[in-house]
């Protein structure tokens, strides 16, 4: 896996900016920050070292520049990549595209980064909403975000946990509501109140 002690700077999120002049022959990462499908690949691009071959574009998908529908990518979602006067997408069909046309260290078959950015938003949330450790009693996931943590190319893909929370928090009020209005209280409890 390639490595590099350097922290790459990262662009704010594109809004309603001008579009990248796009099929120039530049290889792009379109991603959004808090995108965990969009991670994924990001994290495979710094696993691979080609932060200089692949450019990312990240996109505030509370605002998205509509230059990103029309032009790149018409299914409107994170992740996708232009290479070769194409666009593709589906995070991890562009894992595996990335893996098998860049240079760089192959990352299969060894590619549990990929379920990394999950893990990463899961954790807290449970944590934070119903108090429950998913590492507690399971030390090999334990071992296992513990190795990954240790990963460089992941690290500067990770975003800080509270950001992560206010959408779980949403979700899980929007679960509470949804059992509400079915008048399912127990379901509501099982959701929110079990472990806390
Ligand atoms: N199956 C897709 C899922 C991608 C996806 O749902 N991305 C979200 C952001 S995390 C997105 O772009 N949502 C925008 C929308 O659905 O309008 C993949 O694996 O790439």
């Amino acid at each position: 896996m390639a490595t590099g002690s350097w922290k790459e700077v990262l662009s704010p999120a594109l809004t309603t900016s001008e579009p990248p002049p796009i099929f120039d022959g530049t290889t792009r990462l379109y991603i959004s920050y808090s995108c965990p499908y969009a991670q994924r690949v990001w994290i495979t691009r710094n696993c691979k070292g080609l932060q200089d071959k692949i450019k990312l574009v990240p996109i505030d998908l509370q605002n998205r520049p509509t230059w990103y529908k029309e032009k790149v990518y018409p299914p409107n979602k994170v992740p996708s990549m232009e290479h070769d006067n194409e666009v593709k997408g589906e995070s991890l069909d562009l894992v595996k595209y990335i893996d098998s046309n860049f240079d760089g260290p192959s990352l299969f078959p060894d590619v549990d980064i990929v379920y990394a950015p999950f893990i990463e938003r899961f954790q807290p949330a449970l944590l934070d909403v119903r108090k429950y450790d998913i590492t507690e009693g399971r030390p090999n996931l334990a071992a296992w975000i513990e190795e990954m943590n240790k990963i460089e190319a992941y690290d500067q893909t990770r975003r800080d946990p509270k950001e992560m929370l206010k959408p779980a928090r949403n979700a899980f009020w929007l679960i509470s509501e949804v059992c509400c209005c079915h008048e399912s209280d127990s379901l509501r409890s099982e959701f929110l109140f079990k472990s806390s």
